[in-house]
This record gives C-alpha cells, structure tokens and sequence, in this order.
C-alpha cells in the first residue's frame, strides 16, 4: 500500500511510522487512520521488524480527530460507527501487536491522538510534548481507549481531572504522573529514541511480545487467572530459540545473540 498521510519505512528491525499532515497537527482524517492500522498490521506481518515507532512530523504528535473533516460529513453521521471502523481498529492493532511499540512524542497529542500515544507501549517525550484530552471542549467524552488506558497509567482522580478539565498536562508532568517513561530535550528525541529502539529491536522479540500480552489479558483476570496465564505462555517463551541463546549466554559469559525467534 502506497501512503500518502503518513511516511512508513523499516530499517535495521525498527519499523518507523511518522503521522504527516504537520499543517493540521497530524490531524487524523480516515484515510490517516487507515494508512496507520495499516502500516501497523504491516510491522506485525513482517518478521524483519522487530520493534515499532511512532512519531509526529513537524512540532506536533497529533491533535486528535480532524474536526474540519468531521463537520463536512453532517449532522447525521454516526460518531460511534466512525470510531468502531476507525480508531478502534488502530487501537486494537496497537496491542494486539506482539512487538514493543516506542511512542516518540515529539509535541502536543490531543483527543484521539492521546489515545494512539497511549496504546504504544513505551512513551518517550520531548520536553515541549504535552497530552490533552481535548474532548470535552466540544462536549464529547474521551474515546479511542483512553477511559481505559488511562486511569489504569495514572489513576483516576488525575485521568478523570484531565478529562473534565480538557487542560494541557506537560511533559514533566506527563512524567511525575506516569504517564510517560522519559522526558528527554526535544533535539535528542530523534537520537536517544533510535538507542531505544536498537536496543529492543536487538531483544528477544518473541518474549517481548509474550509479555505485552500477558499484561495486557492480566488487567482483566484474577492473580489465579493471571498465574495460570503466565504459566502457559512461559511455556511457549520456554521452547523458543531466545531462551536457549539466553542461557547459552550466560553460562559462557558472553552477551547474547537474540534472533527474535
Ligand atoms: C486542526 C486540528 C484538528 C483540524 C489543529 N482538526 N485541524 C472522534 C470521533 C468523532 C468526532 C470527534 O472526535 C473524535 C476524537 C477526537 O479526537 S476529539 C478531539 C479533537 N481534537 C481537538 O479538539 C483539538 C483541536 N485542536 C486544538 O485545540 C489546538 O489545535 C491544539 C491545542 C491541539 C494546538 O494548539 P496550537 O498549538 O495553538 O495550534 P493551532 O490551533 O494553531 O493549530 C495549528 C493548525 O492545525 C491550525 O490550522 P491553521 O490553518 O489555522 O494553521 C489548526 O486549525 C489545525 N488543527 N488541530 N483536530
């Protein structure tokens, strides 16, 4: 698939996925959130891409719903249809994607685009990023999995204060509050989220993949479920060319070689 509102490209392992309509702050229109899912499912099926990033070109991350090209359709559009078709699809590829996704939060990501930062696995933020749940300023709720995300990362008086009061939190804010993992200097994004993402692409995938899974069924089950859980998908880490390397490692005190596998 050719894509035209977001650049896609796979070097070294690392899938790089750039939201690009910088005019409108990576605004997402369909066609954006379909060449996104897209490239998404692409990074999944594609066993040379060990680790995923997603970033914003230009000074934002991605200012949610493109509300211009939300009015055009009407009165009578179904928003509940447009996020069952959209933005739920993203979402669900997000995490059903047993890589690690690097969320490289250059600037500002409002309403759906908080949403998409916080389906990626880890968040890595400029110190100019900020998160905004921008819906209730056109009297909307927030969607796109944000009441589940994000009470689950920073509890819910603070998910709940930013959704009522729809202000910008800061980046260290976003940190003091465990919303992201690193806040680094905006000219450093780039760089120190490559070193993230080497370092990743360069683990054992297979197990990385397990674990994002493991964690995100265990929010819904039991510590018995969860145990149990764990117990079979330790099973199937266990048969798996990494373990081996990994303890072959480090019987002959060497770094390991992971092949993702
Ligand atoms: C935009 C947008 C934008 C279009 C900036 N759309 N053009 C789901 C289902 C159905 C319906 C509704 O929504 C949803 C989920 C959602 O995502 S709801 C939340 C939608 N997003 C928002 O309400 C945020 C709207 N944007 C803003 O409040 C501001 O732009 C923020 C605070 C993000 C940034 O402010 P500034 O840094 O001052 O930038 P700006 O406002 O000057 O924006 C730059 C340009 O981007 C500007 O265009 P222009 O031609 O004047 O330069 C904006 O119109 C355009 N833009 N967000 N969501």
């Amino acid at each position: 698939m050719t894509y035209e509102t977001i650049l896609y490209d796979v070097e070294d392992g690392i899938g790089r996925i750039t939201l690009n309509r910088p005019g409108k702050l990576n605004a997402f229109n369909d066609q954006m959130i379909g060449e996104t899912t897209d490239a998404f499912k692409s990074a999944g099926r594609d066993a040379a891409v060990r680790c995923i990033v997603i970033t914003g070109a230009g000074r934002g991350f991605s200012s949610g719903q493109d509300l211009g090209d939300f009015q055009d359709r009407g009165e009578t559009v179904s928003i509940g249809e447009h996020l069952r078709h959209g933005y739920h699809r993203l979402v669900r590829q997000m995490i059903s994607l047993e890589k690690p996704i690097i969320g490289a939060i250059n600037g500002i990501a409002a309403g759906a685009g908080c949403g998409v930062a916080l389906a990626a696995d880890i968040r890595i933020a400029s110190d100019s990023a900020s998160f905004m749940l921008a819906f209730s300023r056109i009297g909307l709720i927030p969607d796109s999995g944000v009441n589940w995300f994000l009470p689950r990362l920073v509890g819910y008086a603070r998910a709940y204060e930013m959704a009522v009061t729809a202000d910008r939190i800061s980046a260290s804010q976003a940190f003091e509050w465990g919303l992201v993992n690193r806040v680094v200097p905006g000219d450093q994004l780039p760089e120190i989220t490559a070193a993230w993402a080497r370092r990743l692409a360069d683990g054992p995938t297979l197990a990385y993949g397990l674990t994002k899974r493991a964690m995100n069924q265990g929010w819904n089950m039991t510590l018995d479920e969860a145990l149990e859980y764990e117990a079979h998908l330790q099973e199937v880490a266990g048969r798996s060319e990494d373990n081996r390397e990994g303890i072959a490692a480090f019987i002959d005190k060497r770094a390991a070689r992971f092949n993702g596998r």
